[in-house]
Order: structure tokens, then sequence, then C-alpha cells
């Protein structure tokens, strides 16, 4: 017997890629209900490229009691209210929003990392997936860290524009194509010009000036692998559809150099390493695009200070920042819970 399995805000970017990849995964679901606000009621979706068509519900109306869990795309405002209905239900919420993150009640999941942090999600019955640029850098720094303890870690990020949602990429897009036709580049989601430009503002302001990204980095990260890291970081938009990209300052607090840490990386898990000292060799976000990977290139030694390196990472933010990340959830949960797949 397999799963009852839904996802919700299935016609976004990230739900659309989560049944792509419940397809594509062969996960073992009995029955998929895909569900999205009454806009989008009775569209059909495509279960990957399997040629089987879902229906698109209306989440108003579903009624959750009897589905083992559902895979959450619909932003923070509408998982207030359908979060604790499906919960309560008992059909299990893997959630994609930040609501929940940092609930103390609600374990924040990386499966190649904190696996076993998922059994506290009885309390709520809702587990939490991380932000996009959290969810890439804590596979890069998990193996690191169990080798050499991190310290401290400084991060910049080169976010794509679908990380705001279809809307971001269809403001590029737009502008892109005015700016060669001779038309005025409007703005109206960004708050700059994003085409040929990048943006150092992701989110709103905090009042220390720092932006609602940067601080996600920051306790996300230290939810996900301990309260002693330390982390800097600066958050940018830049013109690229589809892959976070981060350059990531490490220090360590016993010794390692890039030799090693290359090592550790080649052999952990979600992980590949590309770092060939020539043109070209290293990763951008057009060739992590659609990939399950984290990819690492120009991993180096910082030779200002004592323990440090410095690596390049990138990742498709849909899939590892988000929609594979919940299925990998998904199969986690299945497998150290709910046992009821073969
Ligand atoms: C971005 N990282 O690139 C954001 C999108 O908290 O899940 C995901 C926001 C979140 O704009």
């Amino acid at each position: 017997m397999g799963y009852r399995i839904v996802v919700a805000g299935a016609t976004g970017n990230v739900g659309r890629e989560m049944v792509n990849i419940l397809a594509e995964r062969q996960f073992p679901a009995d029955e998929i209900a895909v569900l999205a606000s009454s806009r989008s009621q009775g569209n059909q979706i495509e279960y990957g490229d399997t040629g089987r068509m879902l229906k698109v519900q209306n989440i108003e109306h579903f009624d959750p009691a009897g589905w083992d869990m559902a895979l959450f795309a619909i932003g923070s405002e509408a998982t207030k209210v359908y979060a604790p209905k499906f919960a309560k239900a008992g059909c299990t919420v893997i959630d994609n929003s930040s609501l929940y993150r940092m609930d103390p009640d609600v374990p924040l999941i990386v499966p190649e990392v904190n696996a076993a942090a998922i059994d506290g999600y009885r309390t709520k019955n809702i587990i939490a997936n991380p932000n996009c640029s959290t969810a890439q850098m804590v596979v890069a720094l998990k193996p690191l860290h169990d080798a050499a303890t991190i310290l401290r870690v400084v991060v910049a990020t080169y976010q794509s524009v679908s990380g705001a949602g279809k809307s971001g990429m269809d403001e590029l897009f737009e502008q892109s194509r005015n700016i060669f036709v001779g038309d005025p580049a409007v703005a109206t989601l960004f708050t700059k010009q994003i085409a040929f430009n990048v943006i150092p503002h992701i989110d709103s302001f905090l009042d220390d000036g720092s932006t609602k990204e940067e601080w996600k980095m920051v306790v996300e990260t230290k939810k996900i692998l301990g309260a002693k890291i330390k982390v800097s970081a600066t958050c940018v938009r830049v013109p690229v559809f589809v892959g976070h990209s981060e350059a990531i300052n490490i220090e360590f607090e016993r010794e390692m150099s890039a030799a090693q840490a290359k090592r550790i990386l080649r052999e952990a898990p979600g992980i590949m390493l590309i770092d060939k000292h020539e043109d070209g060799g290293y990763i951008t976000p057009i060739e992590a695009a659609g990939d399950d990977a984290t990819y690492i290139s120009r991993v180096r030694d910082d030779p200002t200070v004592e323990n440090g390196i410095n690596l390049w990472c990138v990742s498709d933010n849909l899939r590892k920042g988000a929609a594979l990340n919940a299925v990998q959830i998904a199969e986690l949960l299945g497998r150290r819970h709910l046992k009821k797949a073969a």
C-alpha cells in the first residue's frame, strides 16, 4: 500500500516542481491530489511527463482527512489558514513557507544534514522546509562542520529571480525584451531594474539594516547545524532565471585546508564537486538548473585566517532549495515513521 499525498499550491513555480519530482522519483503514491486557489480550480496538471493528468481542486473545499501528507507551497498567509487544518486532520504538512521554520515545535529539515530531527514532527504534525539559500548552504557546510567544527560563515548570495515566483521571472523577461526594443524597463515586483543589473535587497528590511532573507540564512543555519555557528549574510538578486549561487567563506575551530575540504565534499551526500583550476572548470547556475545536486567549485584556502577556506556553491533553488527537499522530507517521513509503502 502506498501513500495518499497532496500538493497544495500545485500551479506555482515550486508546486509544479513538487509534482514533477514526485513523478520523477516514483514516489510511492496511491493517490495524488493537486490543490490551488479557486482561480485555478479545474485546470489540469501533468504528473511529470507520464501523460497522466491531475485535475486541480480548490483548497478551500478539500477535506484532508484520510490523506497521509501534504506538500505546501502556498505562502505564509494561506499556510496560516490551512496548515493547522490539515495537520489536525492527521495529514502531515511539509511546509515550504517561512511560517513555521523557527517554531521550536516544528523540525526544520534538510534530509542529508539533520534527518534525525524529523522525529520531533509529532507535536504539531508539521515539518518545515528551509529557505532555498539556506538549504544549499547547509548541504555544503554539514560535512565540513562534522570534520572540523565551523565557527563562522560569511556568505554573499547571487539569487535568481525564480526565488520571487513566476512574476519575478516574467519581470526579468519583460524588462530584457523592452530594453532590446527601446521600451522602458518598468520595475513592478523588484525595487529596481533587474535586467542587466543586480539588487542587494531580498525580502523586507529589518531594524538593524539587514534584510529578512539575510536573517533567515542566519537563524535557519543555526537551527539546522547548531546555535554556535556565526553567520553573516549579504543577499543579492541577480538577473538569472533559475539557480542560486553563493560565495561562502568558512572559518573552522580545527585544521581544515582546501585539499582536505575537497576530499570531504567529494564523498558527501547531495554534493557534486566540480573544481578544475582551468577556464570553465566550475559550475554556474545555468548548468545547475534542473539538477538535484548542490554543486561546489572554487574551493581554496583563505590565507587571512588560521583555518579558513572559500568556496562557490550553486544549486537549483526550485529543486534542492524547495521542491526536491520537500519530497526528500516526504520520503524520509515515510521511511522513518509512516512505513506504509513497500
Ligand atoms: C528568494 N529565497 O530567492 C527567496 C525565496 O522564505 O521560502 C524563498 C523565500 C522563503 O527570493
